[in-house]
């Protein structure tokens, strides 16, 4: 994810309010008191964003501290923490400020549209950190650092051996025995029994926080950022997942069959077991699939870890973007920790903007391999979308994506180029000479991107929906979790899953990026509509073969969406730039080709989804 920290001001900055005159000479009255609010606005933004801009950063340096070592029973980091993002907190969330702003909106028409979005976006960050109920807001503080250390601080183990998320997700895409498969994927759910008690209470702090400034609940204020009640987004995740059911459903029944097939099981189950799936949460089973020729994983086993990193940089600068700034590689924490660190480290990949200006740097734990090959090329999409709306242009409060789905499509596209043959035919990775088969390519795509979308529209959404929108009782939380599952993704566990568990939570989106997982299925859709875009109109490229290295045209396309930050208007950018409004219709046009072939191999076989 993209790592933003929400969180007010204390200025002597008095407003007064006098309202535009409406007599005589109109024209001249008018236009002054333009000027006047304008003024007004400009100093208070000036003053407000400088005093943001310095909490914010000490904030985001506390939290990267407390992300990139966790030391068992030492709370120097999450002290310091909490501290600052206190303060951030009771700037942002001041009355002071929360009441000016809104006196300055009271005369919007007055105002110029970069004006009005930047205190738009000052009440937005106000909500999340009301300083009407400080202490609720320090709770919540508190309770999300203890969150996140239990979260990533815990002992994964299998049977008495000690691992990593990396190696329970290594045995996940390779082992055969169901036995040791079934061990790394219940491993990888015991973490969720210790973040129950966690997540009950943040969801009544942050609902808590929120209500204070009138939205209805947590998930209806994050998808408000969006413009959108909770209703429309619901219903637009329930658009997509059904545009997409079709394709599902058969990748569903393929699946069923092919692994009980690889797994020597003689009946099919109706519903894929959990622990069958080559990813924790069985939302992307690509690795299920080995292309003849283009197998990733064996041509990035023998590489560095760091090319891994370097590669992506390359395939961003051969686009014409700079190259990362030197802080980039010395303040980042790219690599899994050596087993003996004494410490832990977050270990799910991120990308931080910490200062607002040119200190970016990630935090993944990148191994050779075509996931985290993926991964890094999503992960420097946030990067240079960072540098880039970090410009003279886009004031520091719309440093920010055209919208969070928007921040996440860049790398993900990015990732889609980097995993194209004639990309990989370019970087040597793939034998030029190779015969490869397009329909296992497309399959190995579509069981990544497609299988995605009934857990990030289905799963992941309506369970943060009901936990927050629907007080989903303490009780049932992961008797829905399940349900959910089944109904979207066609999947269940292994062996019954009590209300010990809490199974949600082992999704670490579900602790510290909390009813915003709709970004991602929101980011594929706008990614293949880029894709598309890019490879018709700009490189004349069949979109399932495209090589954009080296395309400085692909670049400026691209810097162009960038560039204006969270200042432009994501519908009339994504209207402007590829000619149509957001739709899942590019996404479904690419895997379609595929539907034939699975439709053949699925024939005779029983569909139960
Ligand atoms: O969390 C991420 C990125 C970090 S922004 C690695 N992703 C989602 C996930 O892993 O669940 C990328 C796609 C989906
Ligand atoms: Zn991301």
């Amino acid at each position: 994810m993209k790592r933003i920290f929400l969180t007010g001001f204390a200025a002597a900055f008095l407003f007064s309010c006098s309202s535009p005159q409406r007599d005589g000479a109109a024209m001249a009255t008018v236009s002054a008191a333009e000027t006047e609010i304008q003024q007004k606005a400009q100093e208070f933004l000036a003053t407000y964003a400088q005093k943001y801009q310095e909490l914010y950063t000490a904030s985001v340096e506390a939290e990267w501290q407390s992300n990139t070592k966790i030391v068992e029973g030492d709370s120097t980091n999450a002290v310091a923490t909490r501290r600052a993002n206190e303060a951030l907190a009771a700037f942002t969330g001041s009355e002071f400020n929360i009441n000016h702003t809104r006196e300055l909106l009271k005369h919007e028409e007055h105002l110029t549209p970069l004006q009005k979005k930047q205190l738009e976006e000052i009440l937005y960050t106000a909500a999340n950190n009301p300083q009407t109920i400080p202490d609720v807001v320090k709770r919540r503080i508190k309770a999300e650092t203890e969150q996140t250390e239990k979260l990533y601080g815990f002992d994964y183990k299998i049977f008495t051996q000690k691992v990593t998320t990396n190696d329970i997700d290594n045995i996940l895409r390779t082992e055969k025995d169901l036995k040791k498969r079934q061990a790394a994927w219940e491993s990888s759910k015991e973490v969720g029994k210790s973040l129950r008690t966690g997540i009950l209470n943040l969801r009544q702090l942050r609902n808590e926080t929120v209500q204070n400034l009138g939205f209805d609940d947590y998930f209806t204020y994050q998808a408000s950022e969006y413009g959108m009640t909770r209703q429309e987004m619901m219903d637009l995740m329930k658009k997509i997942n059904k545009e997409l059911h079709p394709l599902y459903r058969e990748l569903h029944t393929y699946a069923r069959y092919e692994l009980a097939k690889k797994y020597g099981v003689k009946e099919v189950p109706d519903m894929l077991p959990a622990h069958w799936l080559p990813n924790r949460w069985g939302q992307d089973w690509s690795a299920m699939v080995n292309v003849q020729g283009m197998d990733l994983d064996a041509a990035l086993k023998s590489k560095e870890p760091k090319w891994l990193v370097e590669q992506a940089e390359r395939f961003y600068v051969s686009l014409g973007f700079p190259g990362l700034p030197r802080s980039f590689y010395e303040k980042s924490s790219l690599y899994p920790l050596p087993p003996n660190a004494g410490y832990k480290k977050n270990n799910h990949a991120s990308a931080w903007h910490v200062d607002l200006e040119n200190d970016v740097r990630c935090l993944m734990s990148v191994e050779p391999n075509a996931d985290w090959y993926e991964t890094t090329h999503h992960e420097l999409g946030h990067i240079y979308y960072y540098m880039t709306y970090t410009n003279p242009d886009v004031p520091v409060l719309l440093r920010e994506g055209a919208n969070r789905a928007y921040h996440e499509a860049i790398g993900s596209l990015m990732g889609l180029a980097a995993m194209q043959k004639p990309f990989l035919v370019e970087l040597n990775l793939v034998d030029a000479n190779a015969k490869t088969d397009e329909v296992q390519t497309l399959l190995k795509e579509a069981l990544s991107y497609v299988t995605f979308i009934p857990f990030a529209t289905g799963v992941m959404s309506e369970w943060e929906h009901d936990f927050y929108a629907k007080n989903l009782p303490a009780d049932q939380l992961n008797k829905r979790w399940w349900e959910l599952a089944r109904q979207y993704q066609g999947m269940v566990p292994p062996t019954v899953r009590g209300e010990e568990f809490t199974d949600a939570t082992t999704k670490t989106h579900i602790n510290d990026d909390p009813a915003q997982y709709y970004d991602y299925a929101l980011s594929y859709v706008i990614l293949f509509q880029l894709h598309d875009h890019i490879s018709r109109n700009i490189l004349k490229q069949d979109p399932h073969a495209t090589n954009y290295y080296g395309s400085k045209e692909v670049g400026e396309f691209l810097k162009s969406i960038m560039y204006p930050g969270a200042s432009a208007d994501w519908r009339q950018m994504l209207k402007d730039k590829t000619g149509e409004e957001l739709s899942a219709r590019a996404m479904v046009d690419y895997f379609q080709p595929l539907m034939d072939y699975l439709k053949a191999q699925n024939k005779g076989r029983k569909y139960t989804i």
